[in-house]
């Protein structure tokens, strides 16, 4: 057995939650197969070299400072709150959502100033005194671990600084939001000293996280097109390298194979239509390696 499978990577993930689906999903699509019992606080996979802790998230990133795991998923508001030693490896693009100040509905907010001699609930305290300090702003924070929303209507606080999605959690408690402290979306973080066959599975792995989110992020797209579009189609869809392009058996007409970007897909599909390509296929990427 070569050397690398002896030892496992730790990869600490979130035991139920909103991190938990998102955490598996992306294991098994970088094709990590992984056999979870419904109590397991661990388990590994028999297709690639990790161990899986089961743990909260508020705990992982102790875990990983204190190497007894080699790296975790959990939140950008959790990495920056109780995570300073750790590095972000990677940016995951699920549970996103953003940490916000919100005060009571019918108040008016001036600006920053506003906050100036009031009083502050969260359970994020090290993230908002960072962002105080930075702004300039003298305000008391409450620290409470949950249900941090109902704290303006008890008389607790003046104000809450709280992780919000759609808003209706701020609208049922007869707050607004009115300022965003920090966007978050799940990231890997991992400590500094990682055992060196460890880290050469984590880079691994992040070699197939990286071929699966782009394979998410791009279509491939098949066009026919007649022969005097083609050069400003590869303007607009000049793929990884550059298009395939390829004669069509109908005189004067080629078939462009290329890839394009979700992001911009029906803008680039509008302009492919205007310059005549005709017979459009869009398909889903599976995996895609650049590099
Ligand atoms: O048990 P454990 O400690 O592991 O989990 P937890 O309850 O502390 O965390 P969990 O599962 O609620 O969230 C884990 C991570 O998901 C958070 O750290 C964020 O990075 C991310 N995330 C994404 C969210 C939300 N969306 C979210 N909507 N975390 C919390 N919320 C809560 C928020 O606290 C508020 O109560 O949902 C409410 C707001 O939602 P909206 O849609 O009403 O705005
Ligand atoms: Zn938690």
């Amino acid at each position: 057995m070569p050397k690398i499978m002896e030892k496992r990577l730790r990869i600490a993930i979130q035991k139920s939650g909103r991190l938990s689906d998102g955490s598996i999903e992306l294991l098994k699509s970088c094709g990590i197969s992984i056999s979870k019992g419904k109590h397991k606080l661990k388990s590994i996979s028999n297709n690639f070299p990790i161990e899986i802790l089961y743990l909260r998230d508020d705990d992982i990133p102790k875990y990983v400072a204190q190497n007894i795991a080699d790296i975790g998923i959990i939140g950008q508001n959790v990495a920056l709150e109780k995570g300073s030693e750790l590095t972000i490896s990677k940016h995951l693009g699920f549970s996103r959502c953003r940490l916000s100040l919100a005060i009571r509905r019918e108040e008016d907010f001036n600006g920053l100033a506003w906050l100036n001699g009031k009083r502050i609930a969260t359970s994020y305290p090290v993230i908002l005194q960072d962002f105080f300090t930075q702004n300039n702003i003298t305000a008391e924070i409450e620290e409470i671990s949950g249900s941090v929303e109902i704290a303006p209507g008890i008389g607790l606080a003046d104000a809450v600084c709280d992780i919000v999605s759609t808003g209706s959690t701020l609208m049922m408690n007869g707050l607004k939001e009115v300022y965003t402290v920090m966007k978050s979306e799940a990231v890997i973080v991992q400590s500094d000293v990682i055992d060196p066959v460890r880290n050469q599975i984590l880079s691994k792995l992040l070699f197939r996280i990286d071929a699966v989110r782009k394979a998410k992020a791009n279509k491939y797209i098949l066009l026919n097109a007649p022969n005097d579009a083609i050069t400003r189609i590869i303007e607009i869809i000049p793929g990884m390298k550059s298009p395939t392009v390829l004669p069509l058996a109908q005189e004067g007409w080629s078939s462009v194979h290329s890839v394009v970007a979700e992001s911009d897909f029906w803008d680039v599909i509008d302009s492919l239509k205007d310059l005549g390509a005709e017979g459009i296929l869009v398909i889903p990427i599976e995996k895609m390696m650049v590099n």
